[in-house]
């Protein structure tokens, strides 16, 4: 088997303690070069004074690779965040995520999930059933990395996405975040909105649900945002679950379909029928 040799890329800056950007990236050995000056030049535009900006190439030489195909994309349309959270609460029980632990998820994310009360750089790890929080550091969370789109991947997804009007770089590299989280193993979905003030938006996540996306998830100038990942605690081990989060790589090399916005209601009885209940 020929092997591609690539690398992991990733990028860091910050202000003092607050984070101002971050990337990264899978790439070629000859794109390794061209990768990070892109990722340099990308932190220093962002127009602050940074005292610390990080880049660093690993090898994946001797790393696991999956290839996956991206999740298909579904937007809801809800008209406020207190909507969307029901509404999201509903699309995680179809993933098997119990109505405690969907809400216990949302109040921990509202009110600031680490332990000193803000957001977390990381996700939370729940139990399904319960809401339990198992990730062993519930101040930072857990991080999923090594993920990216191969290039004509990417530009597909592009095109399809600005199709249905999406077109900004959140929604693709939370797509391919969510695309690895899903097929780890044990996980039974994920729920997420952004820490921006500005971006309201989020996403439920699971392979039974695909990429179901939320114009709002929180209300505008919100500081908080987090992640859930929800597992199903019988057939998950935690060691190989952060394992396959952190350093196992994925390369998303197709994409699923990207449907037009539609009403709640209809997207939750399509399931139920798909389903044969
Ligand atoms: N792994 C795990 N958790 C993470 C990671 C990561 N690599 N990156 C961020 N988080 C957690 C952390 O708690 C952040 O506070 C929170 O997620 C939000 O991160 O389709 O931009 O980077 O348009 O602000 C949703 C896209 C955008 C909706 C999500 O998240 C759409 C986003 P942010
Ligand atoms: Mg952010």
């Amino acid at each position: 088997m020929v092997r591609e040799n690539l690398y992991s890329i990733r990028m860091r800056a910050s202000a003092g303690k607050r984070h101002i950007s971050g990337a990264e990236r899978i790439v070629a050995f000859e794109n390794v070069d061209k990768t990070m000056s892109g990722l340099i030049t990308r932190a220093l535009g962002k127009g602050c004074a940074l005292d610390r900006l990080v880049v660093t190439a690993d090898s994946l030489q001797g790393t696991e690779l999956r290839h996956l195909t991206a999740l298909d994309v579904i937007t809801l349309s809800v008209p406020d965040a207190e909507s969307g959270r029901s509404v999201a609460s509903q699309v995680l029980r179809r993933a098997g995520v119990s109505p405690q632990a969907a809400s216990a998820a949302i109040d921990h994310i509202r009110r600031g999930a680490a332990l000193s009360g803000g957001a977390m750089r990381g996700a939370m790890i729940m139990d399904a059933q319960t809401g339990e929080r198992l990730e062993p550091d519930p101040e930072r969370g857990v991080r999923a990395s090594r993920f990216d789109w191969r290039d004509s991947a990417a530009e597909k997804i592009r095109h399809l996405l600005s199709d249905i009007g999406l077109t900004h770089f959140r929604t693709v590299e939370a797509l391919a975040l969510a695309t690895k989280v899903a097929h780890a193993p044990g996980m039974a979905a994920e729920l997420c909105w952004s820490d921006d003030p500005d971006y309201t938006a989020g996403y439920v996540a699971s392979l039974e649900t695909g990429y179901v996306r939320f114009p709002f998830l929180k209300e505008k100038g919100g500081q908080l945002g987090g992640r859930a990942f929800f597992v199903n605690r019988d057939v998950m081990d935690m060691d190989s679950l952060i394992r396959y989060l952190q350093i196992e790589a994925v390369l998303i090399v197709d994409t699923g379909m990207c449907k037009p916005e539609v009403a709640p209601e209809e997207f939750l009885e399509e399931r139920v029928r798909g389903q044969g209940a």
